[in-house]
């Protein structure tokens, strides 16, 4: 009832608006959303991602909204970092059970940044905005001699925002 509600009150607004006045609504939106990404709008504390091999940790808490981490590679591989959120009541052995066993990612969760592989002894940044939940920190590199993905051998960090 109460969606129903919303849904009715969404048209009629809607049908009020002129077009071209949405159109331009639109063009803004979309310059407000390419202005954020080229220079995030940080909130709260910025903090740090140490990678190695085969760990990935966090220094520092996270709260709600967009942040830029920094990341520091100190071991003697390309590593990544993805940023994933998991959908309620699942966990880091329910992810690494799906991935095993052929499922979508989306089963668990879903990605909220990334940053490309970065060379040992280099630094790098990823930005995400978070919301109250469980995240994973992981990297997706392939390990050479057992084939395995770097988050299946270590790589592969929970946290949560709250
Ligand atoms: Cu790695």
């Amino acid at each position: 009832m109460y969606e129903g509600h919303r849904i009715s009150d969404k048209t009629e607004q809607n049908t009020k608006r002129h077009p071209l006045r949405r159109l331009i609504s639109f063009f803004f939106f979309l310059l407000l959303t390419n202005a954020a990404h080229a220079e995030p709008v940080l909130t709260g504390m910025i903090g740090s991602i140490i990678i190695d091999e085969y760990e990935i940790r966090l220094e520092g808490e996270i709260s709600p909204g967009k942040h830029t981490l920094h990341v520091k590679n100190i071991g003697s591989m390309l590593h990544e970092v993805v940023i994933f959120k998991l959908k309620e009541g699942t966990d880091a052995t329910d992810f690494k059970s799906v991935i095993s066993a052929g499922g979508s990612l989306r089963k668990v969760g879903k990605m909220k940044g990334n940053m490309p592989p970065i060379a040992f002894g280099t630094t790098g940044r990823v930005t995400a905005t978070f919301d109250a939940g469980n995240y994973l920190l992981l990297c997706f590199q392939v390990d050479m001699k057992s084939g395995q993905p770097h988050f299946m051998i270590g790589m592969l960090h929970e946290f949560s925002v709250s």
